[in-house]
């Protein structure tokens, strides 16, 4: 299967500077999160994908509502982009009422069914086979949509992964998994994990066709991910895309830890250096399709969108006492009890 990067041809420039509003987004909506989580008030493990804006970007700019999208535990990038509203994103995340799992979930298992964010779960690859499942039923039911998975390297070590590989590859499903690969899985290295092969190289092993690229590179990925959603769409069968990327914060929490050994503070900085977001902004300015001003305008939008969010969530209410049992299987009261 071909590995290789398809032709290069730019995205249209609005769908450039769409992009780059949103990878700014993300970005802004990560850093209020990590200047706020000293606070304690967000009580739920919180995974920062900040660093790693581009690949939720790059795919969900080539996406329709009506597809659907499944995360792991480094999700928010993904609800994002996928168009999950933030209100109920910081909201979850302050355990209240309003969050989009009604503030039972926390950060680690974010929804929004009208978005077509269909969740996230942190048991590693755990949302891989219902995700391939779901485009099962979607070429089943001969619908007109399809179904992007995101998951990261240490994902592809589970069973499940291949399993789910396997019975999209055998189906030729319209799925598309999306591997993250940030070169560690907590604190522990790519290369003492696997062999000496690239994860891309594991579609040819499901009858898929392999991609790999920059994940820091928002129009890369677009690129990537346009001839991946092409094939799907066409009913050509499933693609597996590994890309490149790196996350500058700890594994889970919003703090640095290049002093805790198991990274070289070289190497965080020489990836700090390819920062998905300033990286963009600097060819947009060079292009001249971006402005100072525009982004003076971009990032006052985006200030005002934060500040209601988290207003929003801080003046929610908490979930009643007697949520505590419902939505719980098998004997709470709820939804399908
Ligand atoms: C089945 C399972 N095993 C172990 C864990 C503990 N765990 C949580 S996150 C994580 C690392 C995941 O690494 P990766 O998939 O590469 O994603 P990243 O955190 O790098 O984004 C592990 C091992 C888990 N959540 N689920």
């Amino acid at each position: 299967m071909d590995t290789t990067a398809p032709e290069s041809s730019a995205a249209p420039a609005a769908t450039r500077l769409a992009m780059y509003r949103e990878l700014l987004r993300i970005r802004l909506i990560e850093e209020e999160i990590v200047a706020r989580y000293r606070e304690q008030e967000m009580r739920c493990p919180t995974h920062i994908c900040i660093g790693q804006e581009a690949p939720p970007v790059g795919v969900s700019a080539h996406l329709q509502q009506s597809d659907a999208v499944f995360s792991a535990h480094r999700s928010h990038g993904h609800y994002i982009a996928k168009g999950g509203d933030v209100n109920a994103m910081i909201a979850e995340l302050y355990g209240r009422a309003t969050g989009c799992a009604a503030g039972k979930g926390g950060s680690q298992h974010l929804v929004d069914l009208d978005a077509g964010f269909m969740g996230s779960a942190p048991i590693l690859a755990s949302t891989i086979s219902v995700g391939v499942g779901m485009a099962w039923a979607m070429k089943r039911r001969k619908e007109d949509r399809l179904c992007v998975i995101y998951f990261g390297d240490g994902a592809t070590e589970e069973g499940a992964f291949h399993e789910a590989m396997n019975y999209a590859g055998v189906e030729k499903l319209p799925v598309i998994f999306v591997c993250e690969n940030n070169l560690y899985s907590v604190h522990t290295p790519l290369e003492v994990r696997q062999p000496p092969r690239a994860i891309h190289e594991l579609a040819s092993a499901h009858g898929m066709l392999g991609l790999h690229g920059d994940g820091n590179d928002v129009d890369e990925v677009w690129q990537l991910a346009k001839t991946a959603v092409e094939r799907a769409r066409a009913g050509s069968g499933p693609s597996l895309i590994e890309l490149d990327t790196y996350r500058l914060k700890e594994h889970v929490g919003p703090n640095e830890d290049g002093n805790l050994g198991y990274r070289d503070p070289k190497e965080i900085d020489a990836w700090a250096e390819k920062c998905p977001v300033a990286g963009f902004e600097a060819r947009l300015l060079e292009s001249g399709d971006l402005t100072d001003a525009m982004i003076a305008d971009v990032r006052g939008d985006i200030s005002a969108e934060v500040d209601a969010a988290f207003a929003f969530a801080k003046a929610s209410a908490f979930p009643a006492a007697e949520e505590l049992s419902t939505f719980i299987y098998p004997s709470g009261a709820g939804a399908g009890a």
